[in-house]
């Protein structure tokens, strides 16, 4: 089914950085493939955000601050958190955003995960569940009401981005083909029960209409 760009819904593009592409610290396999699509995808649309993961050193999420291994588990104060390669670190050329992504479109650009104690998967809140980095905020006062959420990674970012985003009371869409996972064990079987769970629909590119079409 064709869903028609409005006005008021942005598209939401996760974390498209180096890091995560190919030849990147924590690569998403066939990250970058995506990108094209994405930069296609942000012309259908009035409004276009990026989110940038943005860790300090010896930030919680990296295996090398508790002398352990990457994809170990840890209980940090607000729960489990994943451990990590080292990535996206602050002001490196990890953490910029890949050279083909087209951002002028861009109109915000939200890093998170900067708080050394507090990993931030989502857009919205940070790993405590409780600690809000603003978007909600911001898209609420602009009046954009219904996002679409593709980049990377399917399984983390992507989807705990879309759960609270929909928690937070914005109709929320994922545009799948748009997305790649990091594929932990059974990361991806529990994003797609989940997303499912909260109603969250999972579309093909194909679908969106851009804005444009609508006026002519
Ligand atoms: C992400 C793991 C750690 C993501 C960020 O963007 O999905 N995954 N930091
Ligand atoms: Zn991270």
């Amino acid at each position: 089914m064709p869903i028609t760009i409005q006005e008021s819904d942005a598209l939401l593009v996760i974390d498209l950085q180096n890091d995560f592409c190919p030849g990147g610290a924590l690569e998403v396999h066939e990250g970058d493939t995506i990108i094209p699509l994405i930069n296609s995808l942000a012309t259908r649309f009035s409004h276009t955000i990026l989110t940038q993961d943005w860790h300090p050193t010896q930030h919680i999420s990296f295996a090398t601050t508790h002398a352990s291994q990457p994809y170990q588990t840890i209980q940090a104060s607000y729960g489990s958190q994943t451990l990590w390669p080292e990535h996206c670190l602050q002001n490196t050329p990890g953490a910029d955003f890949h050279p083909s992504l087209q951002i002028d479109p861009t109109e915000l650009i939200l890093r998170k995960g900067f708080r050394p104690h507090i990993d931030s998967y989502s857009a919205f809140l940070e790993n405590d569940h409780f600690t809000s980095t603003g978007l909600a905020g911001y898209l609420r006062e602009r009046s954009l009401n219904r996002i679409f959420l593709c980049g990377l990674a399917y399984d983390f970012c992507v989807r705990f981005s879309a759960i609270d985003g929909k928690k937070l009371g914005f109709e929320t869409i994922v545009i799948e083909d748009a997305t790649r996972p990091v594929n932990l064990p059974n990361s991806v079987a529990e994003t797609n029960t989940a997303l499912a769970a909260a109603n969250i629909p999972r579309i093909h590119s194909s679908q969106v209409l851009p804005l444009k079409s609508a006026l002519a």
